[in-house]
């Protein structure tokens, strides 16, 4: 397992790789050029500017999280076909730059979406809340506009302003788009990327639905198990493969994280793994807790130890941490809380390590 961090790039981050560097075990920067709007070509310029500052400073850059996908893609529109070609495009640059990994997601309109992102917890630190009835009881737009309002000038990743600022022009196209026409339009996209995905070494990583379940009558297509499952046999190729989110799939009780893992781990279908935990309450709520087990609903412990009995040597990095020690930060993205989830999560595989051995690593 190859330990990584996520930062979001020069002057658009509190934490440099400074920093980061002094977290132990860090081998990999996740990164990504987040002022290119969704749907533009990456040029060879700027992503070899990006990875080697990345590599003065001691780290790879195998991962990209994410390369987002433009909305006619999702809506199958006869747009999406020059947007697919862009795609392709900045695959090709990617790989031809020693990128192994992309991460990238298919939600309609919203990436992530939280009720609050700086919720107050009992020992003081704060943490990204998403409560249920709110979503439920308010509008899009209203709760859109409290998220970037309380996002205290930081940009939020996969919140394209772009995309957002029509909001409603997006829900009437999104109104007659089924599950199945999105999945559809899913694996339109797949088909297309992954033959060049394939011929220039990189591993296409869908990252889950966040929260896992349909919000604001949108479709969500990647939220369990079975979702997985038929996402994969789109096409059965490593470069079709996925990002375990232990804290996005997490937050339903549903989805048994462990179980998940020893499944796709073991066909070698995981290419990168973000690891928190999340405490779900029983009215379908639930709140960003520390990366310990005993914080939160997921066994992370049982997490580890089924990447470690499938002998996973893909891209791990710890997520979302709550807000400590008045660090200020990007919502979710602090230092502190991250580097401990990064501790606890080593405590766990150095164990396993030094009671049955190491696994062959790439
Ligand atoms: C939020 C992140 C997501 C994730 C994308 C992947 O913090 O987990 O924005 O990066 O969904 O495409």
């Amino acid at each position: 397992m190859e330990m990584t961090f996520r930062w979001y790039g020069r002057g658009n981050d509190t934490i440099t790789l400074d920093m980061i560097r002094q977290i132990p075990g860090v081998k990999g920067i996740v990164w990504s050029l987040h002022d290119i709007p969704a749907g533009d070509v990456w040029t060879q310029e700027r992503i070899v500017d990006e990875v080697n500052y990345i590599k003065s400073k001691g780290f790879d850059a195998d991962v990209v999280e994410s390369v987002n996908i433009h909305e006619s893609i999702k809506l199958g529109i006869p747009a999406r076909d020059q947007y697919i070609e862009n795609y392709k495009e900045t695959l090709r640059i990617l790989g031809a730059n020693g990128i192994k990994v992309v991460c990238y997601n298919f939600m309609p309109v919203f990436d992530w979406l939280r009720t609050e992102l700086y919720k107050e917890m009992p020992d003081g630190s704060t943490a990204m809340y998403f409560e249920k009835s709110k979503v439920e009881n308010q509008t899009a737009e209203s709760i859109v506009k409290e998220f970037e309002d309380n996002a205290k000038g930081m940009t939020l990743p996969g919140w394209e302003p772009e995309r957002l600022a029509d909001l409603k022009g997006l829900f009437a196209a999104y109104a007659d788009i089924t599950e199945d026409d999105l999945f559809d339009n899913l694996a339109y996209f797949l088909q297309a990327v992954v033959p060049v995905a394939e011929e220039v070494g990189i591993k296409m990583a869908i990252h889950p639905d966040d929260p896992p379940w349909p919000i604001f009558g949108l479709p969500r297509i990647v939220r369990d198990e079975e979702h997985l499952e038929k996402l994969l046999n789109i096409i059965d190729s490593p470069s079709n493969s996925l990002t375990i989110c232990t804290g996005s799939l997490g937050s339903s009780a549903g989805n048994n994280l462990p179980e998940l893992v020893r499944k796709f781990g073991s066909r070698g279908r995981i290419a990168f793994i973000h690891v928190r935990n999340v405490k779900r309450f029983e009215d379908g709520s639930f709140i960003e807790s520390s990366h310990r087990t005993q914080d939160g609903s997921v066994d992370i412990v049982d997490v580890v130890r089924a990447l470690y009995e499938v002998g996973f040597t893909g891209y791990c990095r710890p997520d979302h941490g709550r807000h400590l020690w008045n660090e200020v930060s990007r919502p979710g993205y602090g230092l502190y809380d991250r580097a401990l989830g990064i501790m606890y999560l080593w405590g766990i595989w150095d164990t396993l390590v030094d009671e049955h051995g190491a696994i062959a690593t790439k």
